[in-house]
This record gives structure tokens, C-alpha cells and sequence, in this order.
């Protein structure tokens, strides 16, 4: 169901064009040094906030391992990371209004980590040691509002149709970032 929830969320939808425009731009030039020390860079924290991914710088060297920790007091946050295919050129504002049948040989889900408010994330799927040079993306699909407690029962399949609200993804909100993985 995990899946359902994220495919639901890549489902093409207007107003996700302004919202994600919001979030693409946020990143902190501050933190853009952060990856060249080659010797200790092999892991790199990415805090999540309502609602966005801090601590992303635009590059990341390849070898490194994405590890995931929420400062949110309220909100479960989810780092779905995503590969985009060589070559492709489109933003990923419009990646995103693309039917799923679309993205499926575009984009390639590399792994997620998830974590309830206030605590360090454990990645539950995939593999967040990025290896491969090209262009990615993060993302949290979980509904703005969205009960914590049910949102980790549902992580865990204990819940067969979880209700976790009328709330937009948190990518709609911002939490969405594109970054850049150098060989
Ligand atoms: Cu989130």
C-alpha cells in the first residue's frame, strides 16, 4: 500500500505546478562545500521540516549514503529517493504531471527512508548509497496532517487501507528536491 500511496501522489494534478516550483528552489548555497572533504563524506544527514528537505547540497559525490533524521514535532516524514534517467532534460515539475505509465522508464526508485516526528529515520526499502552519477530527486509523499501513529502503522502494513486524510503530499508543500550526484 506504501506503493498505492506513492502512485496516487504521482497522479498528474494541476495545482502541483506552483507548489513545486516553491520547493525546487530552496536549496542553501551555505551547505554547498560540505561534500569535498572525500575522506569523511561518505554520509551525508538530511533533516526533514515541514515541509522540505534541509542539509541538501545541489551536489553529492558518488559513494555517498543518504541517512535521514525529522525535526518536525507533528508531522511523519518519508524520504522517497529517485533516479532520473540519463538524458532526460525535463524538470522535474514536469516529470511529475506525467501519466505514471510515463515515468516508469524515467524515473528509478533507489530507496526510502522514513521517520515519525522528532526521531532519526531508517531507510525500510532500496538502497540510499548513491553510486551512480546523474541527476536525482527526494521526495515525501505523506499526506499534510496525516495522523503519525497511522501513517507509521500503515509503513508497517498493519493497516489494510489506512485513512491518513483529505491532506496533499508534503511534495506539494515543498518536499521536493532535486540534486545532483558527481562521479
Ligand atoms: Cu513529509
Amino acid at each position: 500500500m506504501f506503493h498505492l500511496t506513492r502512485k496516487r501522489a504521482l497522479a498528474p494534478a494541476a495545482a502541483l505546478v506552483a507548489a513545486l516550483a516553491l520547493g525546487a528552489c530552496s536549496s542553501d548555497s551555505t551547505d554547498a562545500g560540505a561534500p569535498d572533504d572525500d575522506a569523511d563524506a561518505t554520509t551525508l544527514t538530511v533533516e526533514a521540516v515541514d515541509y522540505g528537505f534541509d542539509k541538501v547540497p545541489d551536489e553529492i559525490a558518488a559513494g555517498t549514503t543518504l541517512a535521514f533524521t525529522n525535526t518536525s514535532d507533528k508531522e511523519f516524514h518519508e524520504m522517497v529517493v529517485m533516479r532520473i534517467a540519463d538524458g532526460e532534460e525535463r524538470s522535474v515539475q514536469e516529470l511529475l504531471e506525467l501519466p505514471e505509465e510515463e515515468t516508469a522508464d524515467i524515473v528509478q526508485f533507489m530507496g526510502v527512508a522514513v521517520a515519525p516526528p522528532e526521531t532519526d529515520g531508517q531507510a525500510v526499502q532500496g538502497d540510499l548509497t548513491l553510486t551512480e552519477a546523474g541527476r536525482y530527486v527526494m521526495l515525501c509523499f505523506i499526506p499534510v496532517g496525516a495522523d503519525p501513529d497511522m501513517v507509521a502503522e500503515a509503513m508497517e502494513g498493519a493497516t489494510e487501507a489506512p485513512d491518513l486524510g483529505p491532506g496533499a503530499p508534503h511534495f506539494v508543500e515543498g518536499m521536493v528536491r532535486e540534486f545532483t550526484v558527481t562521479s
